[in-house]
């Protein structure tokens, strides 16, 4: 079967298709790929039992699938385009053939160094092709990956190694981002130190940036050094269809980030199919996702679904802005990108630059473009339509998350239609329902409630890592036998989505989740801080921006305080989390029962002073006055 939809016609019959009969359809999807033994089962399992299965009895290995199975046909052809932070750098290519070879003398070296199935592997670099070369390396031993973004602090990263029991670190000397130099090795170095009990064995440190570095005896290895004795013949591991590929990390709206363990077989066949049919690639174009592997895009839209697509994928170091802010464009003309996928916030930002960045380029071999992070407002939409696509090309807005594995909700490019600021279409396998305030499925066609996935689809999260119990509270008990995403959405009477945010206490900034509740741990570390409220508000860079309310004790100024609250937020999750705004307040708005007035906050931080809504049920009522007296 070639499951890809050519028309509309193609795109109702096979969602019909996926209805009346999901295992004859995803069998035969998952038969156009490579396995060792095939399923006994397409799906097993329940939503209500958290227990959902893919293709379950299968064996395979997922780069077999990325890598060996295009040898033949297309060896030959560029997989990986590499464009380094320095436009004056020569950019890279690697063939299939040539990416196949260094993954397998990659998964030969970690190999030599203790690496087994099942071992976790984290992977803390900025982003060199290593970085890809590495997470396929531990696919293809079967070590599960665990990539932590290099813009995470010491101690972010020293928890996920820990929560995850990692085994190795692979991190690079430093790493170039624009003008600076992110040391991740010192970094790296911080966090071991500060763990008890490391469960790092060896630390594989590849050179990027040439800076001087504590290599640490018996611990400390360089990656060029096991790499030219690695042999480059690595049968891949067999897998079954549920091991583990990878944990990721990410926020929710409470406690600690939560590692979202995937799977490898449906894990795959989603990455593969979504990607296939949602940008609707040709064999001689190239793709670019603008995203860092660091997060979920970049593992299924940059790694594994276009090299499972045999596409040619483009891997970025830099930042839109450095040297200047033409340089996306310029990439786009220097390596005739065809597919180009990118984040709201990316688009606003260029959008406020100078036009002459735009027009001094000719772009025009772009056909598809792409968005993805957060909901794109119609300004945003309409100069990436008109100044980039210059009409022609179709814009996918796809919506997703990290628990989704790969998109759900997309206009299919140039087969289905696409509306401003709509995602539109649910894919084949996706069962959309929006939920009212009772928990039950609101049927009008028009309406508006919170987002749940009705059926398991291929490329669901199985778990959270070491926590099955919060993986059934988090996602499967708010709607009994469906899966609540966390995200408000509207329909219109054409049946189309459109998601509005989150409905749950996770901001989105610049498309990055950040829980509400990890910053305000973060900022009561700080000995001077008594208590914190942390609410998002409109920006218009980056969708939202942080707006703390700190109430501090009398030992510093508030400028000094805001200083304090930065750096402590910088230590423990990152620059990501820096408040924009932090606002020093006598008090918080609580209720009786010491509940925080979110709402309120939230209505002063976007600056509007007026209709606070019934404030009867506050300990102090005129707490608000004087909160929003000192508004930022
Ligand atoms: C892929 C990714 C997930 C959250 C998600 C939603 C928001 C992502 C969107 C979108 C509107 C889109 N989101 N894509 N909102 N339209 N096209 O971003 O994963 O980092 O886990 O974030 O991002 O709120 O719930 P993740």
């Amino acid at each position: 079967m070639d499951w890809k939809i050519k028309s509309l016609e193609e795109y109702a019959l096979a969602y019909q298709e996926s209805r009346s009969n999901p295992e004859l359809y995803w069998g035969k999807v998952a038969d156009t790929f490579k396995w060792n033994k095939k399923w006994e089962s397409v799906l097993s399992g329940s939503i209500e039992d958290a227990n959902i299965k893919w293709f379950d009895g299968a064996e395979l290995n997922i780069t077999e699938n990325c890598l060996d199975r295009h040898l033949e046909e297309r060896g030959d052809k560029v997989a990986l385009i590499y464009e380094p932070n320095d436009p004056n750098e020569p950019a890279l290519e690697y063939t299939y053939k040539q990416l196949h070879t260094a993954v397998c003398k990659t998964a030969n070296m970690l190999k030599a160094q203790g690496v087994e199935k099942g071992d976790r592997v984290c992977l803390y670099m900025s982003m060199v092709p290593e970085l890809m070369i590495s997470v396929l390396a531990c696919a293809r031993i079967g070590a599960i990956h665990s990539v932590v973004f290099g813009g995470f602090s010491a101690h972010a990263l020293a928890g996920r190694i820990e929560d995850c029991d990692c085994k190795i670190l692979i991190t690079n000397d430093a790493g170039h981002r624009g003008e600076k130099i992110i040391h991740l090795k010192d970094i790296a170095d911080k966090a071991l130190d500060d763990l008890d009990n490391s469960p790092v064995q060896k630390v594989i440190v590849h050179k990027r940036v040439g800076n001087d570095i504590e290599m640490k005896e018996g611990r400390d290895l360089w990656w060029h050094d096991l790499y030219k004795e690695a042999s480059s013949d690595y049968p891949s591991e067999t897998m079954q269809a549920e091991d583990p590929l990878f944990i990721l990390y990410t926020s929710g709206s409470t406690g600690k980030p939560k590692g979202v363990l995937h799977t490898t077989a449906g894990y795959m066949v989603w990455a593969a199919y979504t990607f296939g049919n949602v940008f609707q690639m040709n064999e001689e174009d190239r793709y670019w996702c603008t995203a860092d592997i660091g997060w979920i895009t970049g593992h299924t839209y940059l790694t594994y679904g276009p090299l499972l697509n045999g596409v040619t994928t483009t891997m970025f170091e830099g930042i839109p802005t450095f040297p200047n802010p033409g340089r996306f464009w310029e990439v786009v003309d220097k390596h005739k990108i065809t597919h180009f996928y990118t984040a709201p916030t990316a688009v606003r930002a260029l959008m406020a630059c100078d036009p002459s960045f735009v027009t001094n380029n000719n772009l025009d071999s772009l056909k598809v473009l792409g968005s993805v992070g957060e909901p794109i407002n119609a300004e945003a939409w309409h100069w990436y339509n008109k100044s980039i696509g210059k009409e022609k090309c179709p814009i996918v807005d796809t919506w997703w998350q990290t628990e989704t594995g790969g998109i759900l909700i997309s206009s299919l490019a140039g087969v289905t239609e696409g509306k401003p600021c709509f995602a539109t279409l649910p894919l084949p396998g996706v069962f959309p329902a929006l939920m009212d305030a009772e928990g039950k499925v609101i049927e009008e066609r028009e309406s508006e409630g919170n987002l749940c996935i009705t059926r398991p689809w291929p490329g669901m999260l199985r778990s959270i890592w070491g926590d099955h119990e919060r993986f059934k509270q988090t996602y499967l008990s708010a709607y009994p036998g469906s899966y609540f995403t966390g995200d408000g959405c509207k329909r219109d009477a054409d049946g189309l989505y459109r998601i509005t945010g989150r409905v749950d206490d996770v901001l989105n900034v610049s498309g990055h989740r950040i829980g509400t509740a990890e910053v305000e741990n973060a900022i009561g570390q700080h000995p001077d801080v008594i208590e914190s409220a942390i609410v998002g508000f409109p920006h218009d860079i980056k969708g939202q921006g942080i707006y703390a309310y700190v109430i501090a004790s009398e030992n510093h100024s508030p400028e000094e305080m805001r200083e304090e609250i930065l750096k402590v937020i910088t230590e423990e999750i990152g620059p990501i989390a820096k408040p924009d705004k932090i606002q020093i307040v006598p008090g918080l708005p609580k209720t009786r029962s010491g509940k925080i007035m979110r709402r309120i906050l939230r209505k002063i931080a976007a600056k509007e002073f007026d209709n606070f809504g019934d404030t009867s049920t506050l300990l102090d009522p005129s707490i608000v006055d004087k909160i929003k007296d000192g508004a930022l």
